[in-house]
């Protein structure tokens, strides 16, 4: 598509949503401060730099797929990340895991961990100006194969875990200072078990415990955001998860913490779009990741489906853009990684723009009175506007490349160099 044919199609546009009082002008400026968290971990299978072996059993979660070309290093993953961000509209972030650190062939373990094994990752960011969130992590361990970490029976396994964390909640208040921006630090463990556990009582209790050790100390909002993400089930915990939905809401309440919700992690037909106006009557603000659950697995790629739609919706009708932190959390290793991140990016943005595009005041007005019919067939003509004109025009805006264009890229990436990596 060439630039003329962008641009008149936007003028188009613009003009069919000004008819309805949507003004894509500004639309477009709100749209450039939108700031996704990519996640690192798609690039390389959920791997990390520890130990290239690890493998992710106990964690309740799984990777499937055989696509050649994963990031075997730092450079490599920065490399992968560099061509995605370069086709995602806007500036964006990077959700780093703590086996993510670079070591330099050296056995650190969890409970070792500093920020000078980030100093890396740190000033790649700063160069390419990024800001950073951050994880630890509790899987792919030998002491997390039982399938529990925080909630262990064991104190000596809790106390392993609960020191890894406070390191990692360091490492984040290091990663918001350096970068001048507050580092969200999500905590997802994978505890639970495949049966019927009769004292799920002392697991909850336990986790509650070692989360208070963990937050004990506090910082400066500036610098580190804590969330807590949930789970209904993983694989190998099909019947008791520890850090359910309940556990994790009433915990994060009470202290002050963020909610994660990651959209995978819930009943299929569970809305989380529902939850938003919910929970932010009690908290500031919220994380999500953002998924696509098939299954039994959790972590597609996202794609522009209904329930992304109803999400950013949701966020848009509450006027809390600034109160949800926007993450992403899938991996496959079926097809090109980098290209993974850009289709999950690319759709997750265009999720806002359709949100920000509804004729807010007048779906509201016919809303106030009563005119149900009004209202809903508002809606439905909104599906056959010219969105995707917007859409184009954002990119071009942003200098990103516009349709069937942005493939071509990933596509020579793919051959050029993640084909290459033997
Ligand atoms: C797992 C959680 C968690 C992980 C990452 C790697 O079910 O979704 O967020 O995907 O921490
Ligand atoms: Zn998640």
């Amino acid at each position: 598509m060439d630039v003329k044919h962008i641009e008149r199609d936007y003028q188009n546009a613009r003009e069919e949503y000004a008819a309805y009082g949507v003004d894509t002008d500004s639309i477009m400026k709100i749209m450039e401060n939108v700031s996704l968290s990519l996640h690192c971990w798609q690039g390389d299978d959920v791997r990390g730099f520890e130990n290239p072996n690890a493998s992710l059993e106990g964690s309740g979660i799984q990777v499937t797929g055989q696509y050649p070309g994963r990031a075997r290093t730092a450079e490599e993953l920065r490399e992968d990340l560099e061509q995605a961000f370069s086709l995602i509209p806007g500036k964006h972030r990077l959700n780093l895991h703590a086996i993510y650190g670079e070591f330099e062939g050296k056995t650190v373990d969890r409970d070792e961990i500093r920020p000078e094994h980030f100093y890396g990752w740190i000033d790649w960011a700063r160069e390419k100006d990024i800001k950073l969130d951050f994880n630890c992590t509790c899987f792919s361990h030998p002491k997390a194969v039982s399938g529990f970490t925080l909630s262990h029976k064991e104190k000596s396994i809790r106390d392993f875990w609960i020191e890894h964390v406070k390191l990692c909640r360091t490492i984040s208040v290091y990663m918001g200072k350096e970068m001048r921006s507050p580092c969200i630090h999500n905590l997802w463990i994978p505890d639970g078990s495949k049966d019927i556990t009769v004292d799920r009582m002392n697991h909850r209790s336990l986790l509650t415990d070692s989360l208070d050790q963990i937050f004990e100390e506090e910082f400066p909002a500036v610098e580190i955001k804590d969330s807590l993400e949930s789970k209904l089930f993983g694989i190998g915990s099909e019947m008791f998860v520890v850090g359910s939905h309940e556990f994790y809401m009433g915990y994060a309440l009470s202290r002050g913490k963020m909610l994660c919700f990651d959209i995978g992690h819930f009943h299929p037909t569970e809305s989380v779009a529902d939850k938003i106006s919910a929970v932010l009557q009690f908290t500031d603000e919220i994380l999500l990741h953002v998924s696509r659950g098939i299954r039994w697995d959790s972590d597609h790629i996202v794609i522009l489906n209904d329930e992304i739609k109803d999400l950013m919706s949701e966020i848009i009708r509450s006027n809390a853009l600034d109160r949800v932190h926007i993450a992403l959390d899938f991996f496959d290793a079926s097809l090109n990684r980098a290209g993974a991140w850009v289709i999950g990016a690319r759709a997750t943005l265009k999720a806002i723009l359709l949100a920000l595009l509804e004729p807010r005041s007048k779906v509201l007005e016919a809303e106030n009175k009563n005119d149900y019919f009004t209202r809903l067939a508002l809606l439905e003509e909104m599906k056959s506007m010219p969105f995707g004109a917007v859409w184009n025009y954002f990119c071009l805006e942003m200098g990103v490349a516009v349709g069937e264009n942005w493939i071509t890229k990933i596509q020579q990436f793919d051959c050029d160099v993640t084909k290459k990596r033997v």
